[in-house]
């Protein structure tokens, strides 16, 4: 079903733009059916356990580097110790494809994504407020959003506080985040359950699949 009033790309903070309903139901439903294959291994999904020892309450599987607090693997060092599986093209091409239609053909054409990575929210998950600064590259990160509706807050690079910035994301939304707003803080506080249209294909919760170019080729 489409929405009723189309909702407006927009650029949030300098490099980060959102492109709403950028995924199609069938684009979301062959997605999430990617995702339940990665999710079945050879590396679990997982929710992470911090360096305090308590489990985030996202799960997540990565593909291409492994992320766990605060660092990226070959291996699952803290999920079983298998390899993670690559990046599969389809999904580097869709990246290249994001990028181009959130900033410009030719930064598409540059942006070759080395890591994804999944996460699954149930209705109680969130996402604290933290920067991603394991990569040592700053291309941009794609953000894909299916399920149900999430607050995303999106904030600046020097405080986990105010000031912040609470933006909806709907599922097929398109987020990239570059330029002065990649080491940005940001966070989901929540999630409203019951939202999504059945048809994306989850009928609970809510994936996000974000797209990295870590920097790290070679390392181990
Ligand atoms: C801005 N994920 O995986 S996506 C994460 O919805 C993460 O699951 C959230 O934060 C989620 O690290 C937010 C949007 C996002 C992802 C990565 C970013 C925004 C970002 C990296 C830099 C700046
Ligand atoms: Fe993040």
């Amino acid at each position: 079903m489409s929405a009723l009033l189309p909702r407006p790309r927009r650029t949030v903070a300098d490099g980060a733009v959102l492109v709403p309903d950028w995924l199609d139901l069938g684009e979301q439903r062959r997605l999430v059916e990617a995702c339940r294959g990665w999710a079945r291994g050879p590396v679990p999904m997982r929710a992470a356990r911090l360096p305090t020892g308590h489990a985030m309450s996202v799960q997540t599987v990565c593909l291409g580097w492994h992320w766990q607090p605060y660092r990226y693997s070959r291996t699952a060092d803290d999920a079983g110790g298998e390899r993670v599986l690559p990046v599969p093209e389809w999904l580097a091409q869709l990246g290249k494809r994001a990028v181009a239609d959130a900033y410009d053909a030719a930064s598409g054409a540059a942006y070759e994504p080395d890591a994804a990575l999944i996460n699954l929210y149930d209705d109680a998950a969130r996402m604290g407020m933290h920067r991603d600064q394991e990569e040592r590259a700053d291309a941009p990160v794609v953000s894909l959003s299916i399920g149900d509706t999430c607050t995303f807050r999106f904030g600046n690079p020097d405080t986990r506080n105010k000031p912040y910035a609470d933006v909806e994301l709907q599922s097929g939304d398109l987020f990239v985040f570059g330029g002065p707003s990649r080491f940005a803080y940001h966070g989901v506080p929540k999630v409203f359950p019951g939202t999504a249209d059945p048809d994306c294909g989850l009928t609970s919760g809510r994936l996000n699949i974000t797209l990295r170019v870590t920097g790290l080729e070679g390392e181990r």
